[in-house]
């Protein structure tokens, strides 16, 4: 793949901080502690990540999408969850405040997300309403100068941790997905609560909890876009949102790869290495040339956003196809590792981990798939 100097210059930054920053020890830390340092991720908004394709009139670097999903991928092969916080103001935050957003509402909270001065939520799955987002059932009414909402969200990412979050409620229950608008909204409200941040089984080191809003009073002027186009501004912002987890995916495979060749080439039995035994190089090169597809697609995807085509097909292409793509490399990396891979000393233990929510979240695989068999059959 052919890349501009720009785009090298910034894959280049950012593998040097994930070198830097990223190591070893630190990632440890942050599994056993489940907390991720603060002081890096204001490293990443000063290196300009969380930005990335901000207009640089809102505080960010004016880059494009084939930049977003370089960093992305950079940053996932180090660490899934440090690239959680990429994802975060670049995609489903920062895209619906974008597209929808005041002068005066992207002045103010694309600037605050691209220098990392605050964390911010997206807020639309509920217990409720996962896969269907449209059956969702939090409710905001309009009462003189505040929208009054009520309601649960349920999974948020980053939500424990963050200042304002984007949040979907119906204005109109009565016109189904038509009737849902977008808010953002202090989560310092009176209130708003958290549930316990969930025990989840990767990507440790970013919170992800309930939102819980009762009776909390959202001014009028932080509806996001106009009331009922709520839904469409989301899936506009998932649109965006699934080439990120598409890019999150080809780095962690491509970091379970680098450990499965080097494990290979170095681990001995029956005399010799085992990359030299056939059943090893057939998963390695099944393991690559898929890997490879699934890039080939991300950045197609990327490509095509950056180029203003309507990427909803092919950005449900890439998400699904590298997700599934890299689960399937994530278990030949902990196979090709044997008993070692079932252990928490070697990288593609917690790789095989954090994985696993990439065929889910942002929209599961079939829901990719009921989107692109959408757009063929229409
Ligand atoms: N871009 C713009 N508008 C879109 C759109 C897109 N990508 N996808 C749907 N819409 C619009 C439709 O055009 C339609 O608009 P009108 O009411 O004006 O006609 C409206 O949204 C409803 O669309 P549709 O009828 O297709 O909605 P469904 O309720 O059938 O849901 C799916 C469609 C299943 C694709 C959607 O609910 C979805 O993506 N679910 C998964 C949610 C998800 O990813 N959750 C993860 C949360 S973030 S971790």
């Amino acid at each position: 793949m052919n890349f501009s100097k720009e785009h090298d210059m910034i894959r280049n930054l950012a593998r040097e901080f994930a070198e830097k920053e990223l190591t070893k020890e630190f990632l440890e830390e942050v599994e056993e502690t489940g907390e991720f340092s603060e002081d890096v991720i204001k490293k990443m908004a000063d290196c300009g990540f969380f930005g990335i394709k901000t207009p640089k009139k809102y505080g960010g670097s004016g880059s494009d999408h084939v930049a977003y999903v370089i960093v992305m991928e950079e940053i996932a092969k180090a660490s899934g969850v440090a690239s959680i916080y990429v994802s975060g103001p670049n995609s489903l935050v920062g895209t619906p405040i974008l597209m929808s957003g005041t002068e005066e509402q992207k002045q103010k909270y694309l600037r605050i997300l691209a220098k990392g001065e605050s964390l911010m939520c997206f807020g639309l799955t509920e217990p409720g309403a996962g896969s269907d987002a449209g059956s969702m059932t939090s409710f905001a009414v309009l009462d003189g100068d505040h929208y009054i909402i009520n309601g649960r969200k349920t999974f948020i990412t980053a939500a424990p941790l963050s200042d304002y979050g984007v949040i979907y409620a119906k204005t109109d229950r009565s016109l189904g997905s038509r009737g849902i608008s977008a808010f953002i909204v202090d989560l310092h409200s009176e209130g708003v609560s958290f549930g316990k941040p969930e025990d989840k089984m990767g990507l440790i080191g970013c919170a992800t909890s309930d939102i819980i809003f009762e009776n909390v009073k959202v001014p009028k002027e932080n509806l996001l876009g106009r009331e009922g186009r709520g839904f469409t501004n989301a899936m506009k912002a998932l649109d965006t949102g699934r080439i990120g987890i598409a890019a999150q995916s080809i780095g962690i495979a491509a970091a379970a790869l680098e450990e499965s060749i080097d494990y290979a080439k170095d681990r001995k039995q029956f005399g010799t290495s085992i990359a030299s035994f056939q059943g090893i190089k057939f998963m390695l090169a099944e393991m690559a040339t898929k890997l490879e597809a699934a890039r080939l697609l991300t950045y197609e995807a990327a490509r095509q956003k950056d180029a203003g085509m309507d990427t909803s097909k092919i950005a449900s292409m890439a998400k699904y196809y590298a997700s599934e793509v890299c689960n399937d490399i994530c278990g030949k990396a902990v196979q090709i590792h044997g008993g070692y891979g079932f252990i928490k000393d070697y990288k593609v233990e917690r790789l095989y981990r954090d994985a696993r929510v990439l065929t889910i979240y942002e929209g599961t695989s079939q829901i990719q798939q009921i989107v692109i068999a959408g757009q063929l059959l229409k």
